[in-house]
């Protein structure tokens, strides 16, 4: 996709900031910093739907090592969670599409799941093969850092950037920098890491921040007509997102033992008027993993239903029956097989 000729151009409301050319002098990438800290933000409600020839479109990629921050962006981005968050890594594990349309420009994009480099399980192949899937073929890629960070499995993300695609730095996570001055060797540091089109220190939880990234990202989007229409926010179902926010609650509700190879599927998702019935099955490796998500009295296991349930009738303004079952399927992520049967790439 995205093939249709690029036709960079400034927009008219975007920040003053220019993107940092590599190798550029230190002082550009201070007066950046600078102007990070204090800018105001370009973008405005959606207007009315502009001629096509003056449709501005493409595809942004969000990529990163694990817990970096990408789906809390992503949300912010589309002013509306469609990709769950958690402290843990791994939380989102397939490509998600939200869209934002912004006057004439609408920006779809892609959250990817953090890059694994820590097993080489089935599951962890999938999700790999998915953000490598994921930056090729869009117009701008966004390359999420915790702010002042860099290691190895930063770097192994980096590594899959195509050089042809224009990339931002976004190094997130800058409102836990508290000398906000020692910023400025690290990101000379970055720029010599790759060839950024831009540096943007900011975090995604600051409105202001993610107003200004619109600014910054606009002028990589080709001249095109929009995909989708102008208020819709996600390509995914309903169906999914319910197992995603099970998903998101066991995450949330469950300490740092509960390993990261469990996973959520609906068994049933029926829709009766303003009702929904979802049957959904948390699935194991083990039966100490599925006492874990039980809990005692079964009360863990209730919370779970209960957060997802009142989660679910937010999303979709109607009454929920929610029932979730645990199985133990042993050795299933490491099985090509059955992640597939779950829902994997
Ligand atoms: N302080 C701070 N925390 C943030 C910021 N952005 C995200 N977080 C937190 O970082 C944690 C991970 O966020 P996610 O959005 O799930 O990270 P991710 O990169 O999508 O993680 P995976 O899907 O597992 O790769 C959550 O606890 C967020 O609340 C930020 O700008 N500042
Ligand atoms: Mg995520």
């Amino acid at each position: 996709m995205s093939t249709a000729k690029k036709e960079p151009k400034q927009p008219a409301a975007m920040p003053s900031a220019a993107p940092v050319e590599p190798g550029q002098a230190p002082d550009a990438l201070e007066a950046m910093l600078a102007q990070a800290l204090s800018s105001r933000g370009a973008a405005q409600p959606a207007a009315e739907k502009p001629p096509v020839d003056e449709q501005r479109c493409g595809l942004i990629a969000i990529v990163g090592k694990p817990n970096v921050g990408k789906s809390t962006l992503l949300n912010a981005l589309v002013g509306q969670k469609v990709s769950i968050t958690s402290r843990k890594a791994q939380t989102t594990r397939h490509r998600i599409t939200g869209m934002r349309t912004v006057k004439s420009t609408q920006y779809v994009f892609v959250d990817t799941p953090g890059f694994q480099t820590r097993h080489g399980n089935a599951l962890n192949r999938s999700l790999n093969r998915t953000v490598v899937g994921a930056v090729n073929d869009v117009d701008l890629i966004v390359f999420v850092v915790e702010a002042g960070q860099f290691n190895l499995a930063d770097a192994k993300v980096l590594a899959l950037l195509p050089e042809k695609t224009p990339a931002i730095l976004l190094a997130n996570k800058f409102d836990l920098i508290h000398r906000r001055a020692e910023i400025a060797p690290w990101l000379r540091s970055m720029q010599e890491r790759h060839n950024f089109a831009e540096f943007v220190p900011m975090s995604a939880n600051n409105a202001k921040d993610i107003e200004r990234l619109f600014g910054i990202c606009e002028k990589y989007l080709p001249v095109q007509p929009w995909m989708y229409g102008a208020d819709e926010l996600t390509d995914r179902s309903d169906r999914f997102m319910a197992a995603e926010i099970i998903r998101e609650k066991l995450f949330r509700l469950t300490g740092d033992e509960l390993p990261y190879t469990s996973t959520v599927v609906i068994d049933q998702y029926e829709e009766e008027g303003n009702l929904r019935k979802i049957a959904a099955t948390i699935i194991v490796e083990r039966d100490g993993h599925k006492g874990m998500i039980i809990g005692e009295k079964g009360e863990k296991l209730k919370r779970i239903g209960t957060e997802a349930r009142h989660e679910l009738e937010t999303l979709t303004g109607g009454k929920v029956f929610l029932e979730i079952w645990v199985k133990v399927r042993s050795g299933w992520a490491d099985d090509e097989a059955r992640v597939k049967t779950f829902g994997y790439e």
